[in-house]
């Protein structure tokens, strides 16, 4: 038996006896992200966990108190990565709307990131043109079975480009890679400090992209607090991250969005909205009047955390001349993750 079996087999044992996080753990830390049948079996396994695993009742101490300690700052507040921790978090999306971080992805890693990126839009579109999506030809967009519905047509479907966004657990090599990325930089456990308990990602909101400038053609104002789940009981951290410069003068789409922290879920398909999920530009201006539309001038590597009262769109634009890549990974509590999303274990 080779080794990639074997560890394929115990981990099978631990779920036999119940044991997800340690089967979870096992694949993790002895697997290999250019292992496709592993990293492929991981990602079963984090979306099989979640219902089988207990997650405790709602604590009551939410919204959290904080320090306030952004209090005088207009707009999103900045700290550097070597400063993010749980209550700077909180002093952020509770006290201000968000937490811009400064320098938290390395060069090498957003190199990677967006080779990465480029590599499963391709793969993409060459499963969609009826290549084989087997695990080891086409290992960069590959569906696990536990996935369910969604976006991507496999065949003939929609026609696919070089641009757009996929859904991270597509790509079990980029899961891999985010997950491991995360741990490097101890996201778990700042957010287990957040949340006061521990967190899960979901299949449906955590998304690789690469933007093509719209110019001229604006995307949706919305919170993702609406579609997300019952706004009012979800506990949610959403980590933005640039992989390209963006915003402000940058010649890429950035994020516009409205700072202030306010905890409400505004009305949508009215004041000139496209969608039933969009807030309508009326009401954007009437909201702006009290918490000005920013569009923070980002490096690749900065992050934005925000969570799903949060007011925003894709950047408008009349002259970006460049894409811009970027990860979109919305975390949520454990006790009141939606099963709609498919909680994903990491
Ligand atoms: O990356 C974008 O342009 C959109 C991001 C977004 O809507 C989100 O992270 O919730
Ligand atoms: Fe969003």
């Amino acid at each position: 038996m080779n080794a990639h079996h074997k560890l394929l087999n115990q981990a099978e044992q631990l779920v036999q006896e119940g044991n997800y996080r340690s089967a979870i753990a096992l694949l993790e830390t002895a697997g290999r992200y250019d292992d496709p049948a592993l990293a492929q079996r991981l990602i079963e396994l984090r979306i099989q966990a979640y219902p089988e695993m207990e997650w405790p009742q709602p604590h009551s101490n939410w919204p959290p108190v904080h320090d306030n300690r952004f209090g005088s700052v207009e707009g999103f507040p900045e700290i550097g990565a070597g400063d993010l921790d749980a209550d700077a978090l909180k002093a952020g999306i509770f006290g201000k709307g968000g937490l811009i971080v400064r320098g938290l992805m390395d060069s090498a890693r957003i190199k990677t990131m967006r080779e990465n990126i480029d590599r499963v839009l391709q793969a993409r579109i060459d499963v969609s043109q009826g290549a084989e999506s087997d695990a080891h030809t086409n290992p960069w967009y590959r569906r696990c079975p536990s996935v369910q519905g969604g976006p991507a047509q496999f065949r003939g479907g929609e026609r696919y480009t070089n641009v757009g966004s996929v859904w991270s657990v597509d790509s079990p090599p980029v899961t891999f890679q985010l997950i491991e990325y995360y741990r490097e930089i101890g996201l778990p456990a700042l957010l287990t400090g957040y949340f006061g308990e521990d967190s899960v990602l979901s299949v449906r909101k955590w998304v690789v992209r690469c933007a093509a400038p719209n110019n001229g053609a604006s995307s949706g104002w919305h919170q993702d607090g609406y579609f997300l789940g019952d706004a009012s009981s979800i506990r949610t951290a959403n980590l933005w991250i640039a992989l390209t410069d963006c915003g402000g003068d940058a010649d890429a789409p950035g994020l516009e969005i409205i700072g202030g922290g306010e905890r409400k879920i505004h009305e949508t398909g009215t004041h000139g909205s496209p969608f039933n999920w969009t807030v309508g530009q009326g009401l954007v201006d009437e909201i702006a009047q009290t918490n000005p539309v920013q569009c923070p001038r980002f490096s690749a590597g900065d992050a934005l955390f925000f969570d799903h009262f949060n007011l925003h769109r894709t950047g408008f634009g009349l002259s970006h001349t460049n894409n811009r890549y970027a990860i979109e990974s919305w975390f949520f509590a454990g006790s009141t993750a939606p099963l709609k999303q498919q909680p994903v274990v990491f």
